[in-house]
């Protein structure tokens, strides 16, 4: 082992890691210590093995006295810059009307859109910031944010001009996604797939030349776009360097997570539906299931993603919020985890990979992100917790007590 650590500039001592690496359960090394030097971990190992002289040396020295550090969190999923809300579909909702028949109806995804259009940048920022302030309160430090809510060029600008202001104005890394292909603006009624046409040739090259995205999205289902639609929002997206990634069998299996496996897609998300023929190729591509438990909630589904298939193909899971106005309005991480068990069964380990290494791979960004190990991002938070699955025991205790992001104290409490 490499004995010398230093000079770093922060030493954490005293130290339960949950790493998150996959060799043994949570990645788990207690009694340890991290250094981090400029932006990344410098070293991790046992307070047995760390140096003596680092204590003296290194700048910083935080003892968190038996506390447990985790990788940053990262919500993978997101729809978080939207004007208005959804409330009052909520209420019918709760007197019967279903999800799709209020999308047929004019509302639904179509209602954000009218309220995101009519908002302007500044009010919309305002409103994102408020929900990204709940989400960052327990730890996350990556968040994938997708348009959509737009859906004309000016507005999905707007969205993802929105969305990268946020990764300025916050600590947190904003991964922004472009989810064209998620309604039918009302200005193509009846021409769907000449709206198809302008994500293609308009609206996803005057995005990737202004990198304002970086992955497309889609959504593939009955009430939104055919396989053969997504397929072209796919060529077009690898055409021009973007990576690729699926709402697929959310409502109905529609053969979206085969679709998505074909072009490597980052993630295949929802799968509420999928089948063993979508397992495997999501296997097979190493494309990431993202489970969205709020979405399952807020639905009252009763279709659980098929968790053991998953297993049985080693499909890495990911969980996230969904936050959006429809079918997911939540601002709590730590809750998915909770539900993500409580709903789906997983184990609070693999809920708690679903939200580190998996979301980190759902990202493309598994090199930097996702585990404490050495080289990667120092991005980590300190528990107030005497076990990880208190993680996904509570709800709404907020366990944090420290976020570092990129080497640098947030906040402690
Ligand atoms: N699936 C979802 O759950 C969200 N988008 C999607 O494609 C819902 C979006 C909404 O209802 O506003
Ligand atoms: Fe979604």
């Amino acid at each position: 082992m490499e004995r010398k650590i230093m000079p770093c500039d922060a030493l954490w001592i005293n130290a339960h890691l949950a790493s998150m690496t996959p060799d043994r359960p949570y990645g788990a090394l207690k009694d340890a210590a991290l250094a981090v030097s400029g932006k990344e971990i410098a070293w991790v190992g046992t307070m047995e093995d760390l140096p003596p002289e680092s204590l003296s040396e290194a700048r910083q020295v935080f003892d968190v006295k038996g506390a447990w550090i985790t990788p940053g969190l990262i919500d993978c999923h997101t729809h978080l810059v939207y004007g208005g809300n959804r409330a009052r579909e909520f209420e019918m909702r709760l007197q019967g009307a279903s999800y799709e028949e209020i999308a047929g109806q004019g509302g639904g995804i179509r209602s954000s859109v009218a309220a995101t259009r009519a908002a302007n940048e500044d009010a919309l920022f305002r409103q994102s910031a408020r929900r990204l302030v709940s989400i960052l309160a327990e730890g996350v430090t990556t968040v994938e944010i997708k348009s959509g809510y737009g859906l004309d060029l000016e507005t999905e600008m707007k969205m993802l001009r929105v969305a990268r202001l946020l990764g300025e104005k916050f600590p947190v890394t904003v991964c922004p996604t472009y989810l064209g292909a998620h309604a039918l603006p009302p200005e193509f009624e009846g021409d769907s797939d000449g709206y198809i046409d302008f994500v293609c040739s308009e609206v996803l090259p005057k995005l990737a030349s202004e990198n304002l995205a970086t992955a497309v999205d889609a959504f593939c289902e009955k009430i939104a776009f055919t396989t053969d639609q997504t397929e072209r929002v796919f060529r077009a997206a690898l055409t021009h360097g973007l990576r690729v990634k699926l709402h697929a069998e959310q409502l109905s299996d529609q053969g979206g997570a085969s679709l998505a496996a074909k072009y490597g897609a980052l993630s295949a998300d929802h799968l509420e539906y999928l089948s063993e023929t979508g397992a495997k190729a999501l296997a097979e591509s190493g494309t990431v299931a993202v489970l969205l438990p709020g979405a399952f909630y807020y639905l009252r589904e009763s279709r659980t993603p098929p968790i053991d298939l998953m297993r049985r193909y080693r499909i890495p899971m990911a969980v996230s919020t969904d936050c959006n106005p429809g079918t997911s309005p939540v601002g709590s991480l730590l809750l998915m985890v909770n539900m993500a068990c409580t709903l789906f069964r997983l184990t609070p380990e693999e809920a708690l990979a679903g939200v580190t290494r998996h979301a980190a791979k759902a990202l493309g960004l598994e090199e930097r992100i996702g585990t404490l190990e050495v080289g990667k991002n120092a991005d980590f938070v300190v528990w107030d917790i005497s076990e990880p699955a208190e993680l996904a025991y509570a709800v709404a205790f907020n366990p944090c007590s420290q976020v570092v992001r990129h080497g640098v104290v947030l906040r402690s409490s």
